[in-house]
């Protein structure tokens, strides 16, 4: 079955040579068979998009995840959601043109700062909120929430947050799903146990980078997988001292500006 073959006519615009149109100026990130680079707009100089190149050698019987990921993009415009918009393919790859973001992985702003206030991990919070009950609401389960796919709005800005990745993002209408995937310490234990399971495995995945921007660490962590694993499906975590001791508790409320 061809990519695309659904919708022929929604995307007719695209050209063949996504060169001819884009002007690819360096790379942004690399996957195992994806790559994301940054490319200026040739029909709009100074228009700079993020487009994530994808070998068509390890899509090898997995077209229909990415036909999946690019049905599941199109229909998703939200202010924290990075916005496909438009898809090329060549004789070698697919290319996704998305929305640029510049500014850096939750996971690296983390790394650098240790934690965050209450205040500013609230801010963040709120806004994956809005974004994943968006999406529930139309029946995508992200699946992957990490700090590696929360990505910076922009670098002088730290105020705005935007999801992306939704390469293991499934639609609940296909019934309960059961695949394990996912990271090990921000997937929940339903999807561990091989279980059916839908929208809650976002939320647990959020409790996970919520516990993380307060405290610098993660709930769950152990070298060995299956003790890791063991770990979550007991939801065995604790709020350690001293490094939760002046975390106020869930009941109570932070003021926003
Ligand atoms: C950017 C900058 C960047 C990475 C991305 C976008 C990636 C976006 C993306 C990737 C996906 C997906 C949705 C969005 O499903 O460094 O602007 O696989």
């Amino acid at each position: 079955m061809p990519l695309f073959g659904k919708k022929p006519e929604a995307d007719k615009k695209h050209y063949s040579d996504v060169r001819r149109r884009y002007e690819f100026k360096k790379t942004l990130g690399t996957g195992a068979f994806s790559e994301v680079v940054l490319a200026e707009d040739k029909t709009e100089r100074g228009k700079f998009n993020a487009i994530k190149c994808i070998d068509r050698h390890g899509l090898v019987g997995k077209e229909e995840s990415l036909e999946n990921e690019i049905q599941v993009l199109r229909k998703l415009r939200h202010p924290n959601i990075v916005q496909l918009q438009d898809v090329f393919e060549d004789k070698g790859h697919v290319y996704l043109v998305m929305e640029l973001v510049t500014g850096g992985e939750l996971f690296d702003r983390i790394v650098e700062k240790g934690s965050y206030t209450e205040k500013d991990a609230s801010l963040l919070i709120k806004q994956v909120l809005e974004a994943v009950d968006f999406m529930h609401d139309k029946g995508v389960v992200h699946r992957d929430l990490k700090p590696e796919n929360l990505l910076y709005y922009s670098p002088m800005d730290d105020s705005k947050i935007m999801i992306s990745d939704f390469g293991l993002s499934k639609t609940e209408e296909s019934g309960t799903m059961a695949t394990a995937c996912g990271t090990p310490g921000y997937v929940a234990p339903e999807v561990l146990a091989q279980q059916p399971y839908g929208k809650e495995v976002d939320c647990w995945s959020i409790g996970v980078i919520s516990y993380i921007l307060l405290c610098g660490y993660p709930p769950f962590y152990d070298e060995n997988d299956a003790a890791l694993f063991q770990q979550i499906l007991k939801a065995e975590y604790e709020f350690d001292s001293p490094y939760w001791d002046d975390i106020s508790g869930s009941g109570s409320v932070v003021t926003q500006p």
